[in-house]
């Protein structure tokens, strides 16, 4: 038995290689990757988030490199095992485990590949595996974690491969994210910070967060991509510590902006930083 599943290994490896040199077009529906977004994680706890798939081909294979944080370095956080528990996962014959996480590069790999198709023509959806992460004491860093598809070989982004045709395609993919509890023991930042807001893109409402290591006056306003000012979020002054600021979506005369690209721009004390976010209806 053993030997037979290391032979549909090795024949798997050869295919999928061979695959990446011809993508298919992904007929029917649009199929789907998407993992798991996971609110208000709390330091020195085991968290489980879902990997989902969404299909209708009859799909034989698949392949989704992930990476935990994005561009977020230092956190205290471990990818500790990847199970194929889901109720789609129950029929493959090959699933990757734990020897696919590296988390010194903050990355792993969930590989499954059927013997029986999964998903015959009609569409399909549930969990087909999940990923279990601890996060440590000092988990408290940063407002969310997003858990997301990278480049990098052996392998393409994420790759579904249809048994009936042999072929593999790109699936559309959702990221998820792991969400930080907000620290209840306030500290004083050492540095002036301007972070992305989130969600991003957004609709309605978003969430902008930034930093003062002292009292300060804080002046933060919304652009739009004319340069014309359209909100005036923040023009006060404020105590050091982190803070946030939500957005409404509204302009100064009240009424909600159109769909677009945004700037947000703050000016403390001698500090200043300007980033893009997009509204999207
Ligand atoms: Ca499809």
């Amino acid at each position: 038995m053993k030997r037979n599943l290391t032979l549909v290994f090795l024949l798997s490896l050869f295919c999928l290689t061979s695959f990446n040199l011809a993508l298919a077009q992904d007929s029917g529906i649009r199929d789907t990757c998407y993992v798991e977004r996971i609110p208000k994680v709390l330091p020195g706890t085991q968290v489980v988030m879902n990997i989902y798939i969404v299909n209708d081909e009859a799909l034989g294979a698949f392949t989704i490199p992930l990476r935990f944080p994005d561009s977020i370095s230092n956190l205290d956080i471990t990818c500790d095992s990847i199970s194929f528990v889901g109720t789609r996962s129950e029929s493959a014959a090959f699933k990757s485990d734990s020897t696919s996480i590296n988390n010194a590069k903050n990355r792993l790999v969930a590989l499954a590949i059927w013997i029986t198709e999964l998903g015959i023509g009609n569409v399909a959806s549930g969990p087909v595996a999940k990923i279990y992460f601890t996060t440590g004491s000092s988990w408290d860093s940063t407002s969310y974690v997003p858990v997301d598809t990278l480049v990098w070989p052996p392998v393409s982004e994420l790759e579904f491969v249809p048994s009936a045709t042999g072929i593999g395609f790109m699936p559309v993919f959702l990221k998820g994210a792991l969400e930080v509890r907000e620290v209840n023991t306030p500290s004083i930042p050492t540095v002036f910070s301007l972070s992305q807001n989130y969600p991003n893109p957004f609709n309605p409402k978003t969430l902008i967060r930034f930093t003062l290591p002292k009292d300060s006056w804080v002046n933060i306003e919304v652009y739009n991509i004319l340069g014309q000012r359209v909100k005036t979020l923040v023009n006060e002054k404020l105590t050091a510590g982190v803070k946030e600021v939500e957005w409404d979506s509204k302009g100064d005369n009240g009424l909600e902006v159109a769909s677009g690209i945004y700037f947000y721009r703050i000016k403390a004390d001698d500090f200043s930083d300007i980033k893009k976010m997009v509204m999207l209806k």
